[in-house]
């Protein structure tokens, strides 16, 4: 089955708790903090991997979870990092955020990694948190968690090269005699179902080609296979249009078929195309070839895909306009942002409530959860880490005043001014 389309939820894994011991070894007079840090979470990466062509797999695999790193251990020894998870997907993936208004990026290339969830940090031990002003601290930072997003997973075919044309015009049986692929070749229509790539050599040079559903009068309104197949013609940087000489009109299927593409998207129309009339073994063609090479700007390459004739021919072209075409520019929308690092968002909201003040926001939540606050030690570190945020500041400029309750996620404290 070929799902090119899928939704799945990632967790980065937790980091591993940073702990808070003290040394007591004979002939060690002094002691000292011997708690170790925790190790990071593992993340949940994508792979891209060539051997694959469908996102299937992510269907059974609706939630991925990356391991938690190992808690810090005593004698100052830091926890093991946690392994990533490895998730192997076809070239071509495009990784959004849920409502698609972030592309988090893609996957182009064989082994190229893509981190979808990254794991958290692990929390620093006692012995890591020493400073000359406070060489013995007795806390430690609990790790942080890892990254959690819903995303959209899309898989748009990256091949060089594009098979299209109307149905059992021969594209699937001119893939099977250029390229390893043996997709089903049958005469009734729409016996691809799913786009199938193989790999071309043509003399020391190769090139990628897709065999793709084929398309027919309104496929962009979502007739035949339709929409959902034009979109893998996206990445195609050339196409070969396959018709077939033994159907009435040749250059009106022609026609036709770029009309499809450019009611599709009309930037299809300026990528280079060789025509491929197909089935010439079959009797009384002439005719028809004058008119579709008199009438076509394109090169037009008259072949029998069955009797494999003048194929080699038709290769030496395709990679002569394959080394001519421009790259594809990658679609421009600015409905998605591209995701960074720092497009996120303020490092923390203050909210009124009721009883005082509440705070929230990623950055904050981080150092919250990063603070073990059964030790008072911990505790004050964190009041200092919200002041040089500038925390106190912002409260007393939203109106708090001495003794107010500030809520902070599941922790409450009196402001003191
Ligand atoms: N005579 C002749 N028949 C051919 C030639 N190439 C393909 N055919 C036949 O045409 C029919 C359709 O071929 P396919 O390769 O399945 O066509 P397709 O374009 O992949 O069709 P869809 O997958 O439905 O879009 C089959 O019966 C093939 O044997 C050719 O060069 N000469
Ligand atoms: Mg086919």
């Amino acid at each position: 089955m070929f799902v090119d389309e899928v939704v799945v939820e990632v967790y980065g894994g937790r980091g591993g708790n940073g702990i808070a011991v003290a040394r007591r070894e004979k002939y060690v007079e002094m002691g000292g903090p011997w708690g170790g840090s925790g190790g990071n979470g593992g993340s949940v990466i994508f792979v891209g991997d060539e051997g694959m062509s469908t996102l299937l797999d992510l269907r059974y695999q609706r939630h991925i979870k990356a391991k938690n790193g190992e808690n810090g251990r005593t004698k100052g020894q830091d926890g093991a990092w946690a392994e990533h998870t490895y998730i192997r997907v076809p070239l071509g993936t495009i990784v959004y955020n849920e409502d698609k208004s972030v592309r988090i990026g893609e996957v182009t290339k064989h082994l190229e990694e893509l981190v979808v969830a990254q794991g958290g940090k692990g929390g620093r031990g006692n012995v890591a948190l020493a400073t000359h002003r406070n060489p013995y601290p007795e806390f430690a930072e609990n790790g942080d968690a890892g990254v959690y997003r819903k995303i959209k997973v899309e898989l748009k075919v990256l091949a060089d090269v594009g098979l299209i044309g109307y149905p059992s015009v021969g594209k699937s049986t001119l893939i099977s005699v250029v390229s390893n692929a043996r997709p089903k070749i049958a005469e009734y229509p729409f016996t691809t179902l799913q786009p199938n790539l193989g790999m071309v050599q043509v003399g020391e040079e190769s090139f990628v080609l897709a065999d793709l559903p084929g398309l027919i009068e309104n496929a962009h309104l979502g007739l035949g296979l339709g929409i959902r197949f034009l979109k893998h013609v996206e990445r195609c940087r050339i196409f070969l249009h396959v018709v077939d000489l033994t159907r009435d009109d040749p250059y009106d299927d022609y026609l036709k078929i770029n009309h499809e593409l450019e009611m599709y998207n009309e930037e299809l129309l300026l990528r280079p195309q060789i025509v491929v009339a197909n089935k010439s073994d079959m009797p009384d063609n002439d005719h028809k070839i004058d008119i579709l090479k008199s009438k076509i700007p394109h090169p037009v390459i008259v072949v029998s895909a069955h009797q494999m004739k003048d194929i080699d021919k038709l290769l030496y072209k395709t990679l002569e306009e394959l080394k001519k075409a421009p790259k594809i520019q990658e679609e421009v929308r600015h409905d998605i942002k591209n995701y960074t690092l720092e497009s996120g968002e303020p490092d923390f909201f203050i909210n009124q409530v009721s009883d005082g003040y509440e705070l929230s926001g990623a950055k904050l939540k981080i150092l919250f959860e990063r603070t073990d606050f059964v030790r008072p030690e911990a505790v004050k570190r964190f009041a200092r880490q919200l002041r040089s945020m500038g925390v106190d500041d912002a409260l007393r400029k939203a109106g708090a005043k001495n003794k107010d309750i500030i809520h902070i996620f599941s922790y409450e404290f009196e402001f003191i001014d």
